[in-house]
Formats: C-alpha cells, sequence, structure tokens
C-alpha cells in the first residue's frame, strides 16, 4: 500500500486517533447522537459485522435530520423531546422511539462508548465546534459511566459534482472539504483527548480505488449497500480495535469484490486516519491519472484465453435450431429470456407517462430545423425530457436516430434554445455537472442529419437513471417495486435496462405523434450507451435499425475473449449497470450461457450496424468484429441480405465521430429511406 498523508498533520494524527480502540467489554454498549449521517453510519450492517467476530453491541442512535452540534447543545440545555431514539437490541432490531430527549437516552442504558458528530456541511469550520462540543462533553459525562469512553466520527466529503448547498462553502472541491474537515476533527480529538473515526477517510480511500464516486447516494449519504457497509466497517475497527479484513458477515446486494474494498478501505483508514492510503486492489484502473493499468487488462492478443463460443443456432436443451420458424419461435424469445435475466435485468411492460409539449415546433439551427422539447412524466420528480429536431419543410412524417446522451441535452449543440435542466434536476440527482453546451455536439452532426431527412430524438441519460450508484433511488428504477421492495431483485432491471426501456417509452411518444415516422427510427448509441441502444432495439422491435458504436463489453464485443474491459472491471466500475444475476460470470465467462454475438443476433431480421475504433482496445474492436460476424451467420441461416448488417473500423480512439456518421447515414439511408 502507498500511504498519503497531509504532511502537517502527521505528528497530530499519530497522538490523535491512533489509540481508538476500546475496551471490550462483554456487551459494548454505543451511543451515537448524530443526524442522518449517523444514521447511515450505526443502524445496519454494524450489528451484525461485530456479531460476525463474536460480538454482542447494543447500538442506540439519536436522529434529527441535519442535526449540528450548537443545536444538539441547545437540545441538552432545553431538555428538548426533539429526536428519534433508534436502537438496535442485542437481537439486531431496530426499534425507533419517538419524540426523545438527550437525557433520555444518556440513561437508557450504561454506554460504553458515545460518540459525536458535526454536520457534514460545518465539519470543515473548526470555529463551528465550540463551545458546544466543550458543553456536550460535559453534559454526557454527568449522565453515563465513568468508564464511558468519547469518540468522534469524521464526517466524509461530499461527491464530486455534488449538489449539497453547503459544497461551495468548501468550493465545490472535494480535496479541501476532505483536508479542512479533517484538520478540523483532529484538532478536536487532540484538544478533548477522544478518538476519532476515520469514516471519512475511509470513504476518501474508497474514492481512490476504481469504485470511485460509488460511494454515495445522493452525492452526500452513503450509498445504500456499499457506503453504509464501508462506514459501518469503520466503526468496527475503531470501536473494537480489531481489523475488518475478512469479517465474514455478507451484508445484501454486495458483491465479494466489493466487499473486500469496502474493508480494506476501512482498515487502511483506521491505520492511517489522516490522509488517503491507496488501497491496492486487483483492478486495472490506475488512481493515479485516470489511465488504465496495462498490467491488468490484457492487451496482448496471445493472452486471450482459449474458449468457446456458445452456438447461436443450438437451443439451451441442445436442439438444433433448423429453421427461421425455430428461430424466430423458439431460440429468439429463449436468448433474449436469457439476456434479460442473467445479464441486463427484467424491465417491465410500457407504462404510460403524462406528456406535457414543454415546447412547440420552434424554428432553430438557422432555419434548417423544427425543435420540439417534451417531457414525460412517470410519476411526479421522475420524468425525461426529450429534444427532437426535424427537418424543416419535411413532407409528411421522416426517418429518426434516437439516440441517448451523456451529459444533457444541451450538450449536444450550441442551440441556445435548448432547456437546460438547472436547479430541480440537480435537486433530483445529488450528484450533477453541468456540462457547457454543445460540449459535445461533434458527436451529433445536427446539419447532416436534418439535411439528409433524418429528425433526432434525444433525452438524457440521468433522466432515465443517474449514471451511478445510488441504490436505483434517483431514476425509474422504484417504478417496478412491489410494496416494500427497496432494489430491484437478482433478475430484475440494471441501469442500462432502465435506460433502453426509457428509449421505448420515447418510440411510444413518437408513435402517438405524426411528424416522425416511428416505423422508421434507429436506435444509436455510443459506448455504454451503444449498450443501451443495443438492448433497447434487440427487445423492441419496433426499432427499425440499431447502431453500436464503440459498445464494447456489455454491448457488442465478446465476454469470452477477457480482452481490454472485462466483466470483472465493468461490473467493479459500474456496479448498477447490470442486475445482480450478472455477477455471478465475472471471472467466470465461460459459465454465460450466451456471448455477445447471440445478442447481436437477436436484432435480425432488422439491419443491424457495429462499428469500432483502432486505437480503442479498451472495447476490444476484435472481440466486436468476431461478434458480428458470429451474428451475421445467423442473419445468412435466416436467409437475409448481406447489406442488412454493416460494419467499419475507423482510425483513432474511443468516439462518435463525423467519420461514424457518415456509415450510418448511408446505411440508414439504405434501409430507412422507402
Ligand atoms: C468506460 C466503460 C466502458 C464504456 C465507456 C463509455 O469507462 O468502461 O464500458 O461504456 O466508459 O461509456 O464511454
Amino acid at each position: 500500500m502507498k500511504k498519503l498523508f497531509f504532511s502537517t498533520l502527521l505528528s497530530i494524527a499519530f497522538c490523535v486517533v491512533s489509540s481508538a480502540a476500546v475496551r471490550t467489554p462483554d456487551t459494548l454498549r454505543v451511543l451515537s447522537i448524530a443526524n442522518s449521517y449517523g444514521e447511515d453510519a450505526v443502524e445496519q450492517n454494524l450489528h451484525d459485522i461485530a456479531l460476525a467476530d463474536g460480538h454482542v453491541i447494543i447500538i442506540g442512535n439519536m436522529y434529527i435530520g441535519g442535526c449540528f452540534l450548537e443545536k444538539h447543545w441547545k437540545n441538552a440545555e432545553r431538555d428538548s423531546a426533539a429526536y428519534s431514539y433508534r436502537k438496535v437490541g442485542v437481537d439486531g432490531k431496530l426499534v425507533k422511539r419517538p419524540s426523545t430527549s438527550l437525557d433520555y437516552a444518556l440513561r437508557d442504558e450504561k454506554w460504553d462508548v458515545v460518540i459525536f458528530h458535526q454536520s457534514s456541511g460545518l465539519s470543515g469550520k473548526v470555529e463551528s465546534y465550540e463551545p458546544w462540543l466543550t458543553k456536550l462533553l460535559k453534559y454526557t459525562r454527568e449522565r453515563v459511566p465513568r468508564r464511558c469512553k468519547m469518540m468522534l466520527n469524521q464526517t466524509w466529503a461530499y461527491a464530486i459534482g455534488s449538489t449539497n448547498p453547503n459544497f461551495p462553502e468548501y468550493g465545490f472541491s472535494q480535496e479541501r472539504m476532505y483536508k479542512e474537515l479533517t484538520e478540523a476533527y483532529a484538532a478536536e480529538a487532540k484538544k478533548h483527548r477522544m478518538p476519532m473515526i476515520p469514516s471519512g477517510t475511509a470513504v476518501q480511500n474508497s474514492r481512490h480505488t476504481f469504485n470511485r464516486e460509488n460511494v454515495t447516494r445522493d452525492g452526500f449519504h452513503m450509498q445504500w449497500w456499499f457506503g453504509r457497509y464501508l462506514v459501518a466497517c469503520t466503526y468496527y475497527e475503531a470501536l473494537y480495535g480489531q481489523s475488518v479484513v475478512g469479517n465474514s458477515y455478507v451484508p445484501k446486494n454486495l458483491s465479494r469484490r466489493r466487499i473486500d474494498i469496502a474493508q480494506k478501505c476501512a482498515h487502511a483508514a483506521c491505520e492511517h486516519p489522516m490522509g488517503v492510503t491507496r488501497v491496492d486492489f486487483d483492478n486495472p484502473f490506475d488512481t493515479s491519472g485516470g489511465n488504465w493499468k496495462p498490467d491488468y487488462i490484457n492487451t496482448d492478443p496471445s493472452k486471450i484465453p482459449a474458449y468457446t463460443l456458445p452456438d447461436a443456432l443450438t437451443m439451451q436443451d441442445g436442439r438444433i435450431v433448423t429453421t427461421p420458424e425455430q428461430w424466430y419461435g423458439e431460440r429468439r424469445g429463449e436468448l433474449l429470456e436469457l439476456f434479460d435475466t442473467e445479464m441486463y435485468g427484467k424491465a417491465p411492460g410500457a407504462i404510460q407517462p403524462l406528456v406535457e409539449v414543454l415546447e412547440e415546433d420552434t424554428p432553430a439551427l438557422d432555419g434548417l430545423a423544427l425543435r420540439r422539447q417534451v417531457k414525460l412524466s412517470f410519476s411526479t420528480n421522475k420524468f425525461v425530457v426529450v429534444l427532437m429536431y426535424r427537418p424543416k419543410g419535411a413532407e409528411g412524417p421522416v426517418p429518426a436516430f434516437m439516440g441517448i446522451n451523456f451529459d444533457g441535452n444541451a450538450t449536444i449543440c450550441d442551440d441556445p434554445g435548448i432547456l437546460r435542466p438547472g436547479e430541480q434536476r440537480a435537486k433530483r440527482y445529488g450528484i450533477y455537472v453541468e456540462q457547457p453546451r454543445g460540449r459535445w455536439a461533434s458527436r451529433w452532426p445536427l446539419k447532416e442529419i436534418l439535411s439528409r431527412g433524418y429528425a433526432l430524438v434525444t433525452f438524457h441519460c440521468y433522466d432515465a437513471d443517474p449514471d451511478y450508484d445510488d441504490g436505483f433511488r434517483n431514476g425509474l428504477t422504484p417504478l417496478i417495486y412491489e410494496e416494500g421492495q427497496k432494489y430491484p431483485k437478482d433478475d430484475q432491471w440494471g441501469t442500462i435496462s432502465t435506460w433502453a426501456w426509457t428509449m421505448s417509452r420515447v418510440l411510444d411518444y413518437l408513435e402517438s405523434e405524426e411528424t416522425v415516422d416511428a416505423s422508421r427510427v434507429a436506435a444509436i448509441g455510443h459506448s455504454r450507451l451503444g449498450k443501451a441502444a443495443l438492448l433497447a432495439s434487440v427487445r423492441d422491435q419496433r426499432f427499425a435499425m440499431a447502431i453500436s458504436n464503440d459498445s464494447g463489453c456489455g454491448g457488442a464485443a465478446l465476454s469470452r475473449r477477457r480482452y481490454g474491459e472485462t466483466l470483472k472491471f465493468i461490473t467493479g466500475n459500474f456496479p448498477h449497470w447490470f442486475c445482480t444475476n450478472f455477477l455471478k460470470y465475472v471471472d467466470n465467462e465461460d459459465a454465460l450461457p450466451f456471448d455477445q454475438h447471440e445478442f447481436l443476433a437477436l436484432m435480425a431480421p432488422r439491419p443491424l450496424y457495429v462499428a469500432s475504433a483502432e486505437d480503442d482496445s479498451w472495447t476490444d474492436p476484435v472481440g466486436e468484429l468476431l461478434a458480428y460476424q458470429e451474428a451475421r451467420r445467423v442473419y445468412d441461416f435466416l436467409g437475409l441480405d448481406a447489406g442488412l448488417t454493416g460494419y467499419h473500423l475507423r482510425e483513432g480512439e474511443h468516439d462518435l465521430t463525423y467519420e461514424d456518421w457518415a456509415h450510418y447515414l448511408d446505411f440508414a439511408d439504405k434501409h430507412l429511406k422507402h
């Protein structure tokens, strides 16, 4: 492990935090006086982690949302019954007692440990801690056994791009916030001679692994499964002075790999609380520069393992598909079901959104186009804003390209008329870095598309499901939940599936209006959104064509080649993209009941175009070509014309370029212009 310290804090760190272990009587009684950060930390996981190592723990948590030290003190002083008192008993069950005072809670058990922390926004402001912490400590000591230890929990810094209203206080800089809050906690811990639970450092450590920002659910609260577990691991080690690495408790919805990251990051934080430790994982992401670590990724073709692709024309029960009818009638459905349940996760049937035209057809792009913006609302605050351009003066309904965009509708060109997400969107996502207008204009050659007679229909992927691991709270995913359900089941949709499903809902809308011909829509997407475009059109046969631009792993590339991006990487780095069942195949690709050539073959008999880029080894261009060729065999078997599929490999890097579009437009001219 490489250790990074704040040099100025080295000496303080040692004396303040290294003696964090607390005596462990048979039953440890721990009370946290907190807010939602305490709720994230102690109300789940901690009990079970302790139990797995044979410890009995009783946990109390005094909760008021957003509460800060001054307010805690005022509540104490006034004996205000303002708290929700949550208690996890020896049996691990959580019981809530409303309207409770600090006095009550402090006397409720013979506490061994009482934990305080500052509210997140104030945590980097050392002046905000006093005199409140001093007063609170005195008040607490008067009510708890003499042996009781006081501890401080170091809160964590916000996510990059977090929309938390306190982030401007730190110049929107995560690094600055982390540094300032760590210094403030260390100073207070030293002053009161109390150990610090280094939760903030554990979170920061995890951000320096390939897990990156997949630790909060909304930019500041912990992600339901990974984030909360990570912090609980840190509490465990800080409380018991015993390494959490190897702890056998298995939390819900986490792969072995992410459990491992959490344990090691928590452990490293307890060993070195004052700065980030770069925990070395068997991972390809070079955290120092954001480059891919060549020693992990296989870019040496001679090291591609031997593999056998499943035969697209053999049914699961071994029967050979001998007729096109059998393909369309049996094999196609079988494969689709497998991809849905084992990889992307099943999507629900159509849901009818409320349609609101935000902007009627308006001349745009120097008179070349008519622009329309439509809001599809699936429930309060869950909506997708669709941006459409179509050629002005076109006679009758036109064919169209539908593609999701990465960073907001306004990034696809510098047209000032495109509605910006603004405040409202920021609130919905929790993490949102607004990109400049026209940021991705090079990927959307609108003039060319329109002058060739096509409409362009797009929406921001975040509208359907934000592209980070938020426990599936912010996007459309919860629409499928049954009562009490909090997370997709093992075979229910992940983010790519949700994106794809949303493309179908936009197609529903196009069917309901008359300017675009919904029977001539090509689904197009680049990279992760290429995976989504493929899935949308494979599933929804109303899409007239699919275009995969550099979609790579989980898209057009064969998984079994394990070249460039692998299942291990993709599921670790993007834990939200696929369904939980897919984790079974990580490092176990040969067990997959399919491979991506069969995914592509599901497009038949409709036109399919796959494109790769020479310098994009991460997406495995050869793996894409091989999958394409294998899929082509199915097209041949079905007696379909060679012109129905297309492939190109262009020079250059991972991108969607004008050159790619030139091929797509020619291909579309052949198939969508009749
Ligand atoms: C990479 C990811 C790829 C691809 C790409 C993109 O980080 O590993 O699977 O989706 O992002 O979307 O640009």
